[in-house]
């Protein structure tokens, strides 16, 4: 719940995402008569972002997926929201096939994903690329002009993650000096060794150069981008104590701030008297067994490859936990289309046979792997059953499921084993059971460590953790991006009465 004196809350908010807040679906019949179904935010930051931009009675511009024609929408596709509640004005971005394709699965996901998770090798081609990152400008300078239309002297335009690296500049030139524009990257930055492999590098930094205050994560990411910014980009002048670049006639400041879960609300589902002995049926686990857990997007920087490995080197070594411990892996399939996310998914899926026909018996399999979307609630009913999460992710800009499971941990008596190379690892990392995901002996180690841990001890860290992911959760992390925001704001206003 957001406070509504909050005075950092900005009063005039346009949010530029990627996704839409809410998504209407036409159900039965034709035109006045068809009902309209809308999806709820899912979760996480669309979720936490919604009752703020609801506060500010504010503008949301978004990619329009879905089946959302504009039918209930005027000339500029601007639509009331929530559906009855007319709080503030969603902007949908209606892109053609063609524009999604190349914006989205090309530039974004082909591009700069595999870029800033460090896995050059999967970066699309020359052929493909080119034509990929003009398409990517050509829908970031339709979400700028769509935010030059509602931006006002007052205005704070808050932009989220790597769709939008072209936008801050595009928008600068189009809105009063007066206004504010933030930007928070949530993926990692990477190192200027990799960055090298950027397409149209010097664009993307400029582009971001557009920005008056650009967040990440944790501080290696800002340090690299400096690095970065240094190394590549001629004129650019970076303080690295300040945290500040100076670059043509803009300054842009950098900040971080590790993103939260709404913990209380995971806190709120994981006591509801949910039947887990029934969830876990469903999938075909044993009530009875000791059990770990996986959540993840099916994504390559995930580690899910890596940590098939290390589960197969711990039934070796732990023939007395074979029929005794079950390990439950959901996967969300994510960019299908992506050939890389395509032999992902039938890796994982092999492996998974391969290792439960080697051990399993008629009655009990090792891993349990499911893609089935699982509900809020049941996901909550999990985290708290679960003797150990396991996240082992080969980069990871924060990780949030970390978080839920704590927040989730109401019995205090799971261990989260983290990968170091998480932006959550950077917050919990010392009450956490630390793995290197790549370490297949030590993460095989680190789980018999975890399910041998003594009661008082995974209580002791636990609690700790728990302090923590409630204190710097999602509504912290959304008032110190707003008092950064305010402070830059008041600045900017104040430069301008002189
Ligand atoms: C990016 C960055 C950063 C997954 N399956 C189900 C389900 N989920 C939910 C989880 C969690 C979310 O999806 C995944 O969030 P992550 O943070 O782990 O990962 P990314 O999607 O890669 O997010 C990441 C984040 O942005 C925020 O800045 O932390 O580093 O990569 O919320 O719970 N939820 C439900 N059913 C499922 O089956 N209900």
């Amino acid at each position: 719940e957001t406070d509504a004196d909050d005075p950092d809350c900005p009063e005039s908010l346009i949010v530029v995402s990627n996704r839409q807040p809410y998504r209407h679906e036409y159900e039965d019949g034709d035109g006045d008569e068809r009902s309209i179904a809308v999806d709820e935010p899912a979760g996480g930051l669309t979720a936490g972002l919604d009752p703020v931009v609801r506060e500010a009675s504010g503008t949301w511009i978004a990619w329009g997926d879905g089946e959302a024609d504009f039918a209930v929408t005027d000339e500029n596709d601007c639509v009331a929201v929530p559906p009855g509640e007319d709080a503030y004005t969603l902007q949908r971005i209606d892109l053609s096939e063609e524009a999604v394709d190349s914006y989205y699965y090309g530039f974004s996901n082909q591009v700069l994903w595999p870029l800033c998770h460090e896995f050059p090798d999967l970066i699309e081609n020359g052929d493909t690329w080119s034509n990929d990152f003009e398409w990517y400008h050509t829908v970031n300078e339709r979400f700028a002009d769509a935010v030059a239309t509602h931006a006002t002297a007052e205005s704070v335009v808050w932009i989220q993650d790597y769709h939008f690296g072209l936008a801050p500049r595009l928008i600068r030139r189009q809105i009063p000096e007066t206004a504010t524009i933030a930007h928070f990257w949530h993926i990692p930055w990477p190192t200027p060794e990799t960055f090298a492999e950027c397409p149209a590098g010097e664009d993307v930094l400029a582009g971001l150069l557009g920005n008056d205050l650009l967040g990440f994560h944790v501080d290696r990411y800002a340090r690299l981008f400096m690095e970065c910014v240094e190394q590549y980009l001629d004129g650019a002048v970076v303080d690295r104590d300040r945290w500040i670049v100076d670059y043509e006639d803009g300054t842009t400041h950098l900040t971080t701030d590790a993103m939260g879960v709404d913990a209380d609300t995971y806190d709120r589902a994981a006591r509801q008297d949910t039947d887990v002995d029934a969830v876990l049926a469903e999938l075909g686990v044993s009530p009875d067994v000791t059990l770990g857990l996986g959540v993840d997007r099916l994504d390559y920087s995930k580690g899910i490859p890596e940590r098939l490995a290390a589960l197969e080197r711990f039934f070796e070594r732990n023939p007395d936990r074979r029929g005794e411990f079950t390990f439950l892996q959901k996967a969300t399939p994510s960019r299908t289309g992506i050939p890389a996310y395509q032999r992902l998914g039938e890796l994982v899926r092999s492996e998974v046979t391969r290792i439960n026909s080697r051990f399993g018996t008629d009655d009990w399999q090792p891993i349990v792997y499911t893609e089935e979307y699982v509900s809020q609630e049941n996901l909550c009913a999990l985290y708290r059953r679960a003797d150990a999460m396991l996240i082992s992710p080969l980069l990871d800009g924060m990780n949030l499921v970390a978080q839920e499971f704590v927040a989730s941990s109401v019995d205090e008596d799971g261990v989260l084993l983290l990968s170091e190379q998480t932006g959550a690892h950077e917050r919990l990392g010392d009450d956490a059971v630390t793995i290197d995901p790549t370490d297949t002996d030590g993460v095989a180690a680190a789980l018999e460590t975890a399910l041998e841990m003594p009661a008082d001890e995974r209580r002791r860290r636990m609690r700790t953790l728990r302090e923590d992911v409630f204190e710097a959760d999602l509504e912290a992390w959304m008032d110190s991006q707003f008092a950064a925001i305010a402070r830059l704001h008041g600045s900017r206003e104040s430069t301008d009465e002189q």
